[in-house]
């Protein structure tokens, strides 16, 4: 048992004794009460799953005997943590009991077989940490983990009672890991990989804990809050240089109210306004204001309300400025003018692909959920006037696309043998010669539907139950050389993360980082030559944060929260620098510079919410990005307290799904602050 020097402090707890038996940790129940006294100040950190929501708490208090220990009760991975990335020398312990000795594979260990249940010391995120356990029923031992790199620090293999509980405890000085079990010393370990980070017990397979403890002696938890207050005085010398954030405007739209609201061009005015889509009964209906809040358009478009709200896309397609509606009515593929409104153009759906569906079928109930629609530039035309329809919903046997032109003539079919599509499509010009070429998953096809590359390897990417495709994909010039030709920044799922060579397919760099499924191309480090990479994890390692570079090298690594898979850049002080923009949670909303720091909050007086989804847009005309919020019938444009130079150099990305292309202009954006609501 262990004994605490006088000195020392209690960080960190879980008491169960006030615990009746049940289940507990179970997100849906809405009386938390227990929860948020038991377990304050731990995070749940693996309770996300898949179909985006909270799983099955998996943890229930039972009696042990006299003792209420928290049981794990199935092989599904679970952890709790707890703590500050700057906590440094500390003990912690348990009484660990592991039931079984196996557990199963899941998305964050493939290949799982082995239970553990322990102790985690100096987390860095859900895949970087130590950790001392019981593993099946072998032995005791202390990991350093890193990914899908678990090295053996030290073991003690002394059989392990399944029926027992022993008292795991590690002693954190420095380099220094000595860990003990019951009360024994059974090894000390050094390693310099870890030296600070947070807490927390780990399982994946049926176990019982009690008695989690954490705690440091006087001096080292001195020198931990010495360390944070160093930190939180250089995040605020770093934010010093950015604009603060002020409300420029608030539109009210609750005439409109509920409705879906955006920026664009419908109308073909020649420049951005709020434009509102609204079902009403006699039809869809799009208004658009200008940021005044004033209506410039006012419409009901009774035959695309009929358009299958799933399978709609609005886009200027017949190419006479105006937005028109593209989509599915029964087995048809129908466009409506956005000009006249009146259907201009049907064509019968294609039967399906050879892969997915029954044959000679309609391809209607077999299109993919996420995106069927893309209107692109595949032709030589001076606007974007081509449609891809695809199948698929990423796992399957294989896909097809099918290209459209303006007036939905059906140019040609083309279907994946070899590698399982995305969950979306990407489009970039590759060889310049003014026609996008097609990226909808491990492979690249011209505009005429030919086959240009299969990528290095995809023949060997692993369904994991359908996470084996690309999530999303950074598609352009990646690392500012244009002599080797554009690259792709794959978010490739379970198998992490892959640079590859736009004009081959070669595979130029492979990591492994977990589930990586969001990536955002931006200019993050502006010292460095081409873009960088934010990505971000899902599926049992939600919120891992990598930024690589355009050369595909890693740069930094940070956990904002446990939910993030990313967020977009945002061009906030126009000076070349982006920043990445998370709003996942509370903890998490902010933006963030290159070494993961958050450097400012975009609310400000005048918001009745302390975070939110925005979506960033240049709206007030200088090239600098607005966050543009929507909330219970107002629309709320956030802007910058300083206004930019005029004549001056300004950064102008153009935003292209997952890439910010760069570009400059000259500023000539009037002072706006006179203009403040
Ligand atoms: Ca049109
Ligand atoms: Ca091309
Ligand atoms: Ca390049
Ligand atoms: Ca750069």
């Amino acid at each position: 048992m262990a004994q605490d020097s006088k000195s020392s402090v209690v960080l960190a707890e879980i008491d169960l004794s006030e615990c009746s038996a049940g289940k507990i940790l179970d997100y849906h129940e809405p009386d938390k009460r227990v929860e948020e006294k038991v377990f304050k100040g731990w995070n749940n950190a693996l309770e996300w799953g898949p179909k985006q929501g909270k799983r099955p708490s998996s943890y229930r208090v039972v009696r042990d005997g006299e003792v209420p220990v928290l049981e794990h009760h199935n092989k599904t991975g679970r952890c709790l943590t707890t703590g500050e990335p700057l906590w440094g020398d500390y003990t912690v312990e348990a009484f660990v009991r592991q039931l079984n000795a196996f557990t199963q594979p899941n998305n964050d260990d493939p290949h799982a077989i082995v239970g553990l249940s322990g102790l985690m010391v100096r987390y860095q995120d859900l895949r970087r940490y130590y950790i001392f356990g019981i593993e099946g029923y072998e032995r005791f031992v202390l990991y350093r983990r890193e990914d899908e790199a678990w090295t053996v620090l030290a073991d003690y293999r002394n059989g392990v009672d399944r029926s027992r509980y022993y008292h795991l405890r590690a002693v954190c000085e420095g380099q220094r890991l000595a860990c003990y079990v019951d009360g024994k010393q059974v090894f000390v370990a050094y390693d310099e990989k870890f030296q600070m980070g947070k807490v927390g017990i780990r399982t994946n397979t049926r176990s019982r804990m009690y008695g989690v403890r954490v705690t440091a002696s006087e001096p080292a938890r001195a020198a931990y809050v010495s360390r944070q207050s160093a930190y939180d005085r250089e995040v605020a010398e770093a934010s010093e240089k950015y604009p603060k954030p002020v409300l420029w405007k608030r539109i009210d739209i609750s005439e409109y109210w509920p409705c879906e609201v955006r920026l664009g061009d419908f109308r073909g005015a020649g420049k951005k306004e709020i434009v509102l889509q609204q079902e009403m009964e006699s039809g869809l209906r799009v208004v658009c204001l200008d940021v005044e809040g004033e209506k410039q358009w006012d419409k009901v478009y009774a035959a695309a309300s009929r358009l299958h709200k799933k399978h709609r896309v609005v886009h200027d397609l017949d190419g006479d400025g105006v937005e028109d509606f593209i989509g599915i009515e029964g087995d048809l593929l129908r466009m409506v003018s956005g000009r006249t409104g009146e259907v201009t153009a049907e064509t019968e759906l294609p039967k399906t692909g050879p892969y997915l569906g029954f044959r000679g079928e309609s391809v209607r109930p077999y299109l993919h959920k996420l995106g069927a629609l893309w209107p692109c530039r595949i032709r030589k035309t001076e606007k974007a006037q081509d449609l891809i329809l695809r199948d698929g919903d990423a796992a399957g046997t294989g896909f097809s696309i099918w290209a459209y032109d303006e007036e939905l003539n059906l140019r040609w079919r083309q279907d994946a043998h070899e590698s399982w599509y995305g969950m979306y499509i990407w489009f970039y010009d590759v060889d310049g010669d003014g026609r996008d070429e097609i990226l909808p998953g491990y492979q690249l096809y011209d505009g005429d539907g030919n086959l240009l590359w299969l990528m290095e390897g995809a023949e060997y990417i692993e369904d994991s139950g359908g996470a084996g495709h690309v999530d999303h994909a950074a598609f352009g010039e990646l690392d500012g050389d244009e002599g080797n030709g554009p690259e792709i920044g794959i978010a490739g799922s379970d198998p992490g993360f892959f640079l590859v060579d736009a004009r081959t397919g070669a595979l130029l760099r492979h990591h492994r980082f977990g589930h990586v499924q969001g990536i955002y191309a931006g200019n993050f480090r502006p010292d460095l030559p081409g873009l960088e990479m934010w990505m971000g994890n899902r599926w049992e390692n939600y919120g891992i944060m990598n930024l690589v570079s355009g050369q595909g090298d890693p740069l930094t690594r940070f956990e904002p929260d446990t939910i993030s898979q990313g967020g977009p850049p945002v061009n906030w002080a126009g000076d070349g620098e982006e920043l990445l923009f998370l709003y996942s949670s509370r903890d998490a909303f902010g933006f963030y510079d290159a070494k993961g720091r958050k450097v400012l909050r975009p609310a400000c007086e005048g918001l009745p919410f302390e975070w939110a989804y925005g979506f960033v847009e240049d709206v007030v005309g200088d090239a600098r990005d607005e966050i543009v919020y929507v909330h219970e019938g107002a629309v709320y444009i956030v802007t910058q307290d300083r206004s930019y130079p005029p004549g001056e150099r300004i950064y102008a990305p153009v935003r292209k799904f997952d890439i910010s292309l760069p570009g400059w202009k000259l500023n000539e954006g009037e002072d706006h602050l006179d203009d403040f609501c």
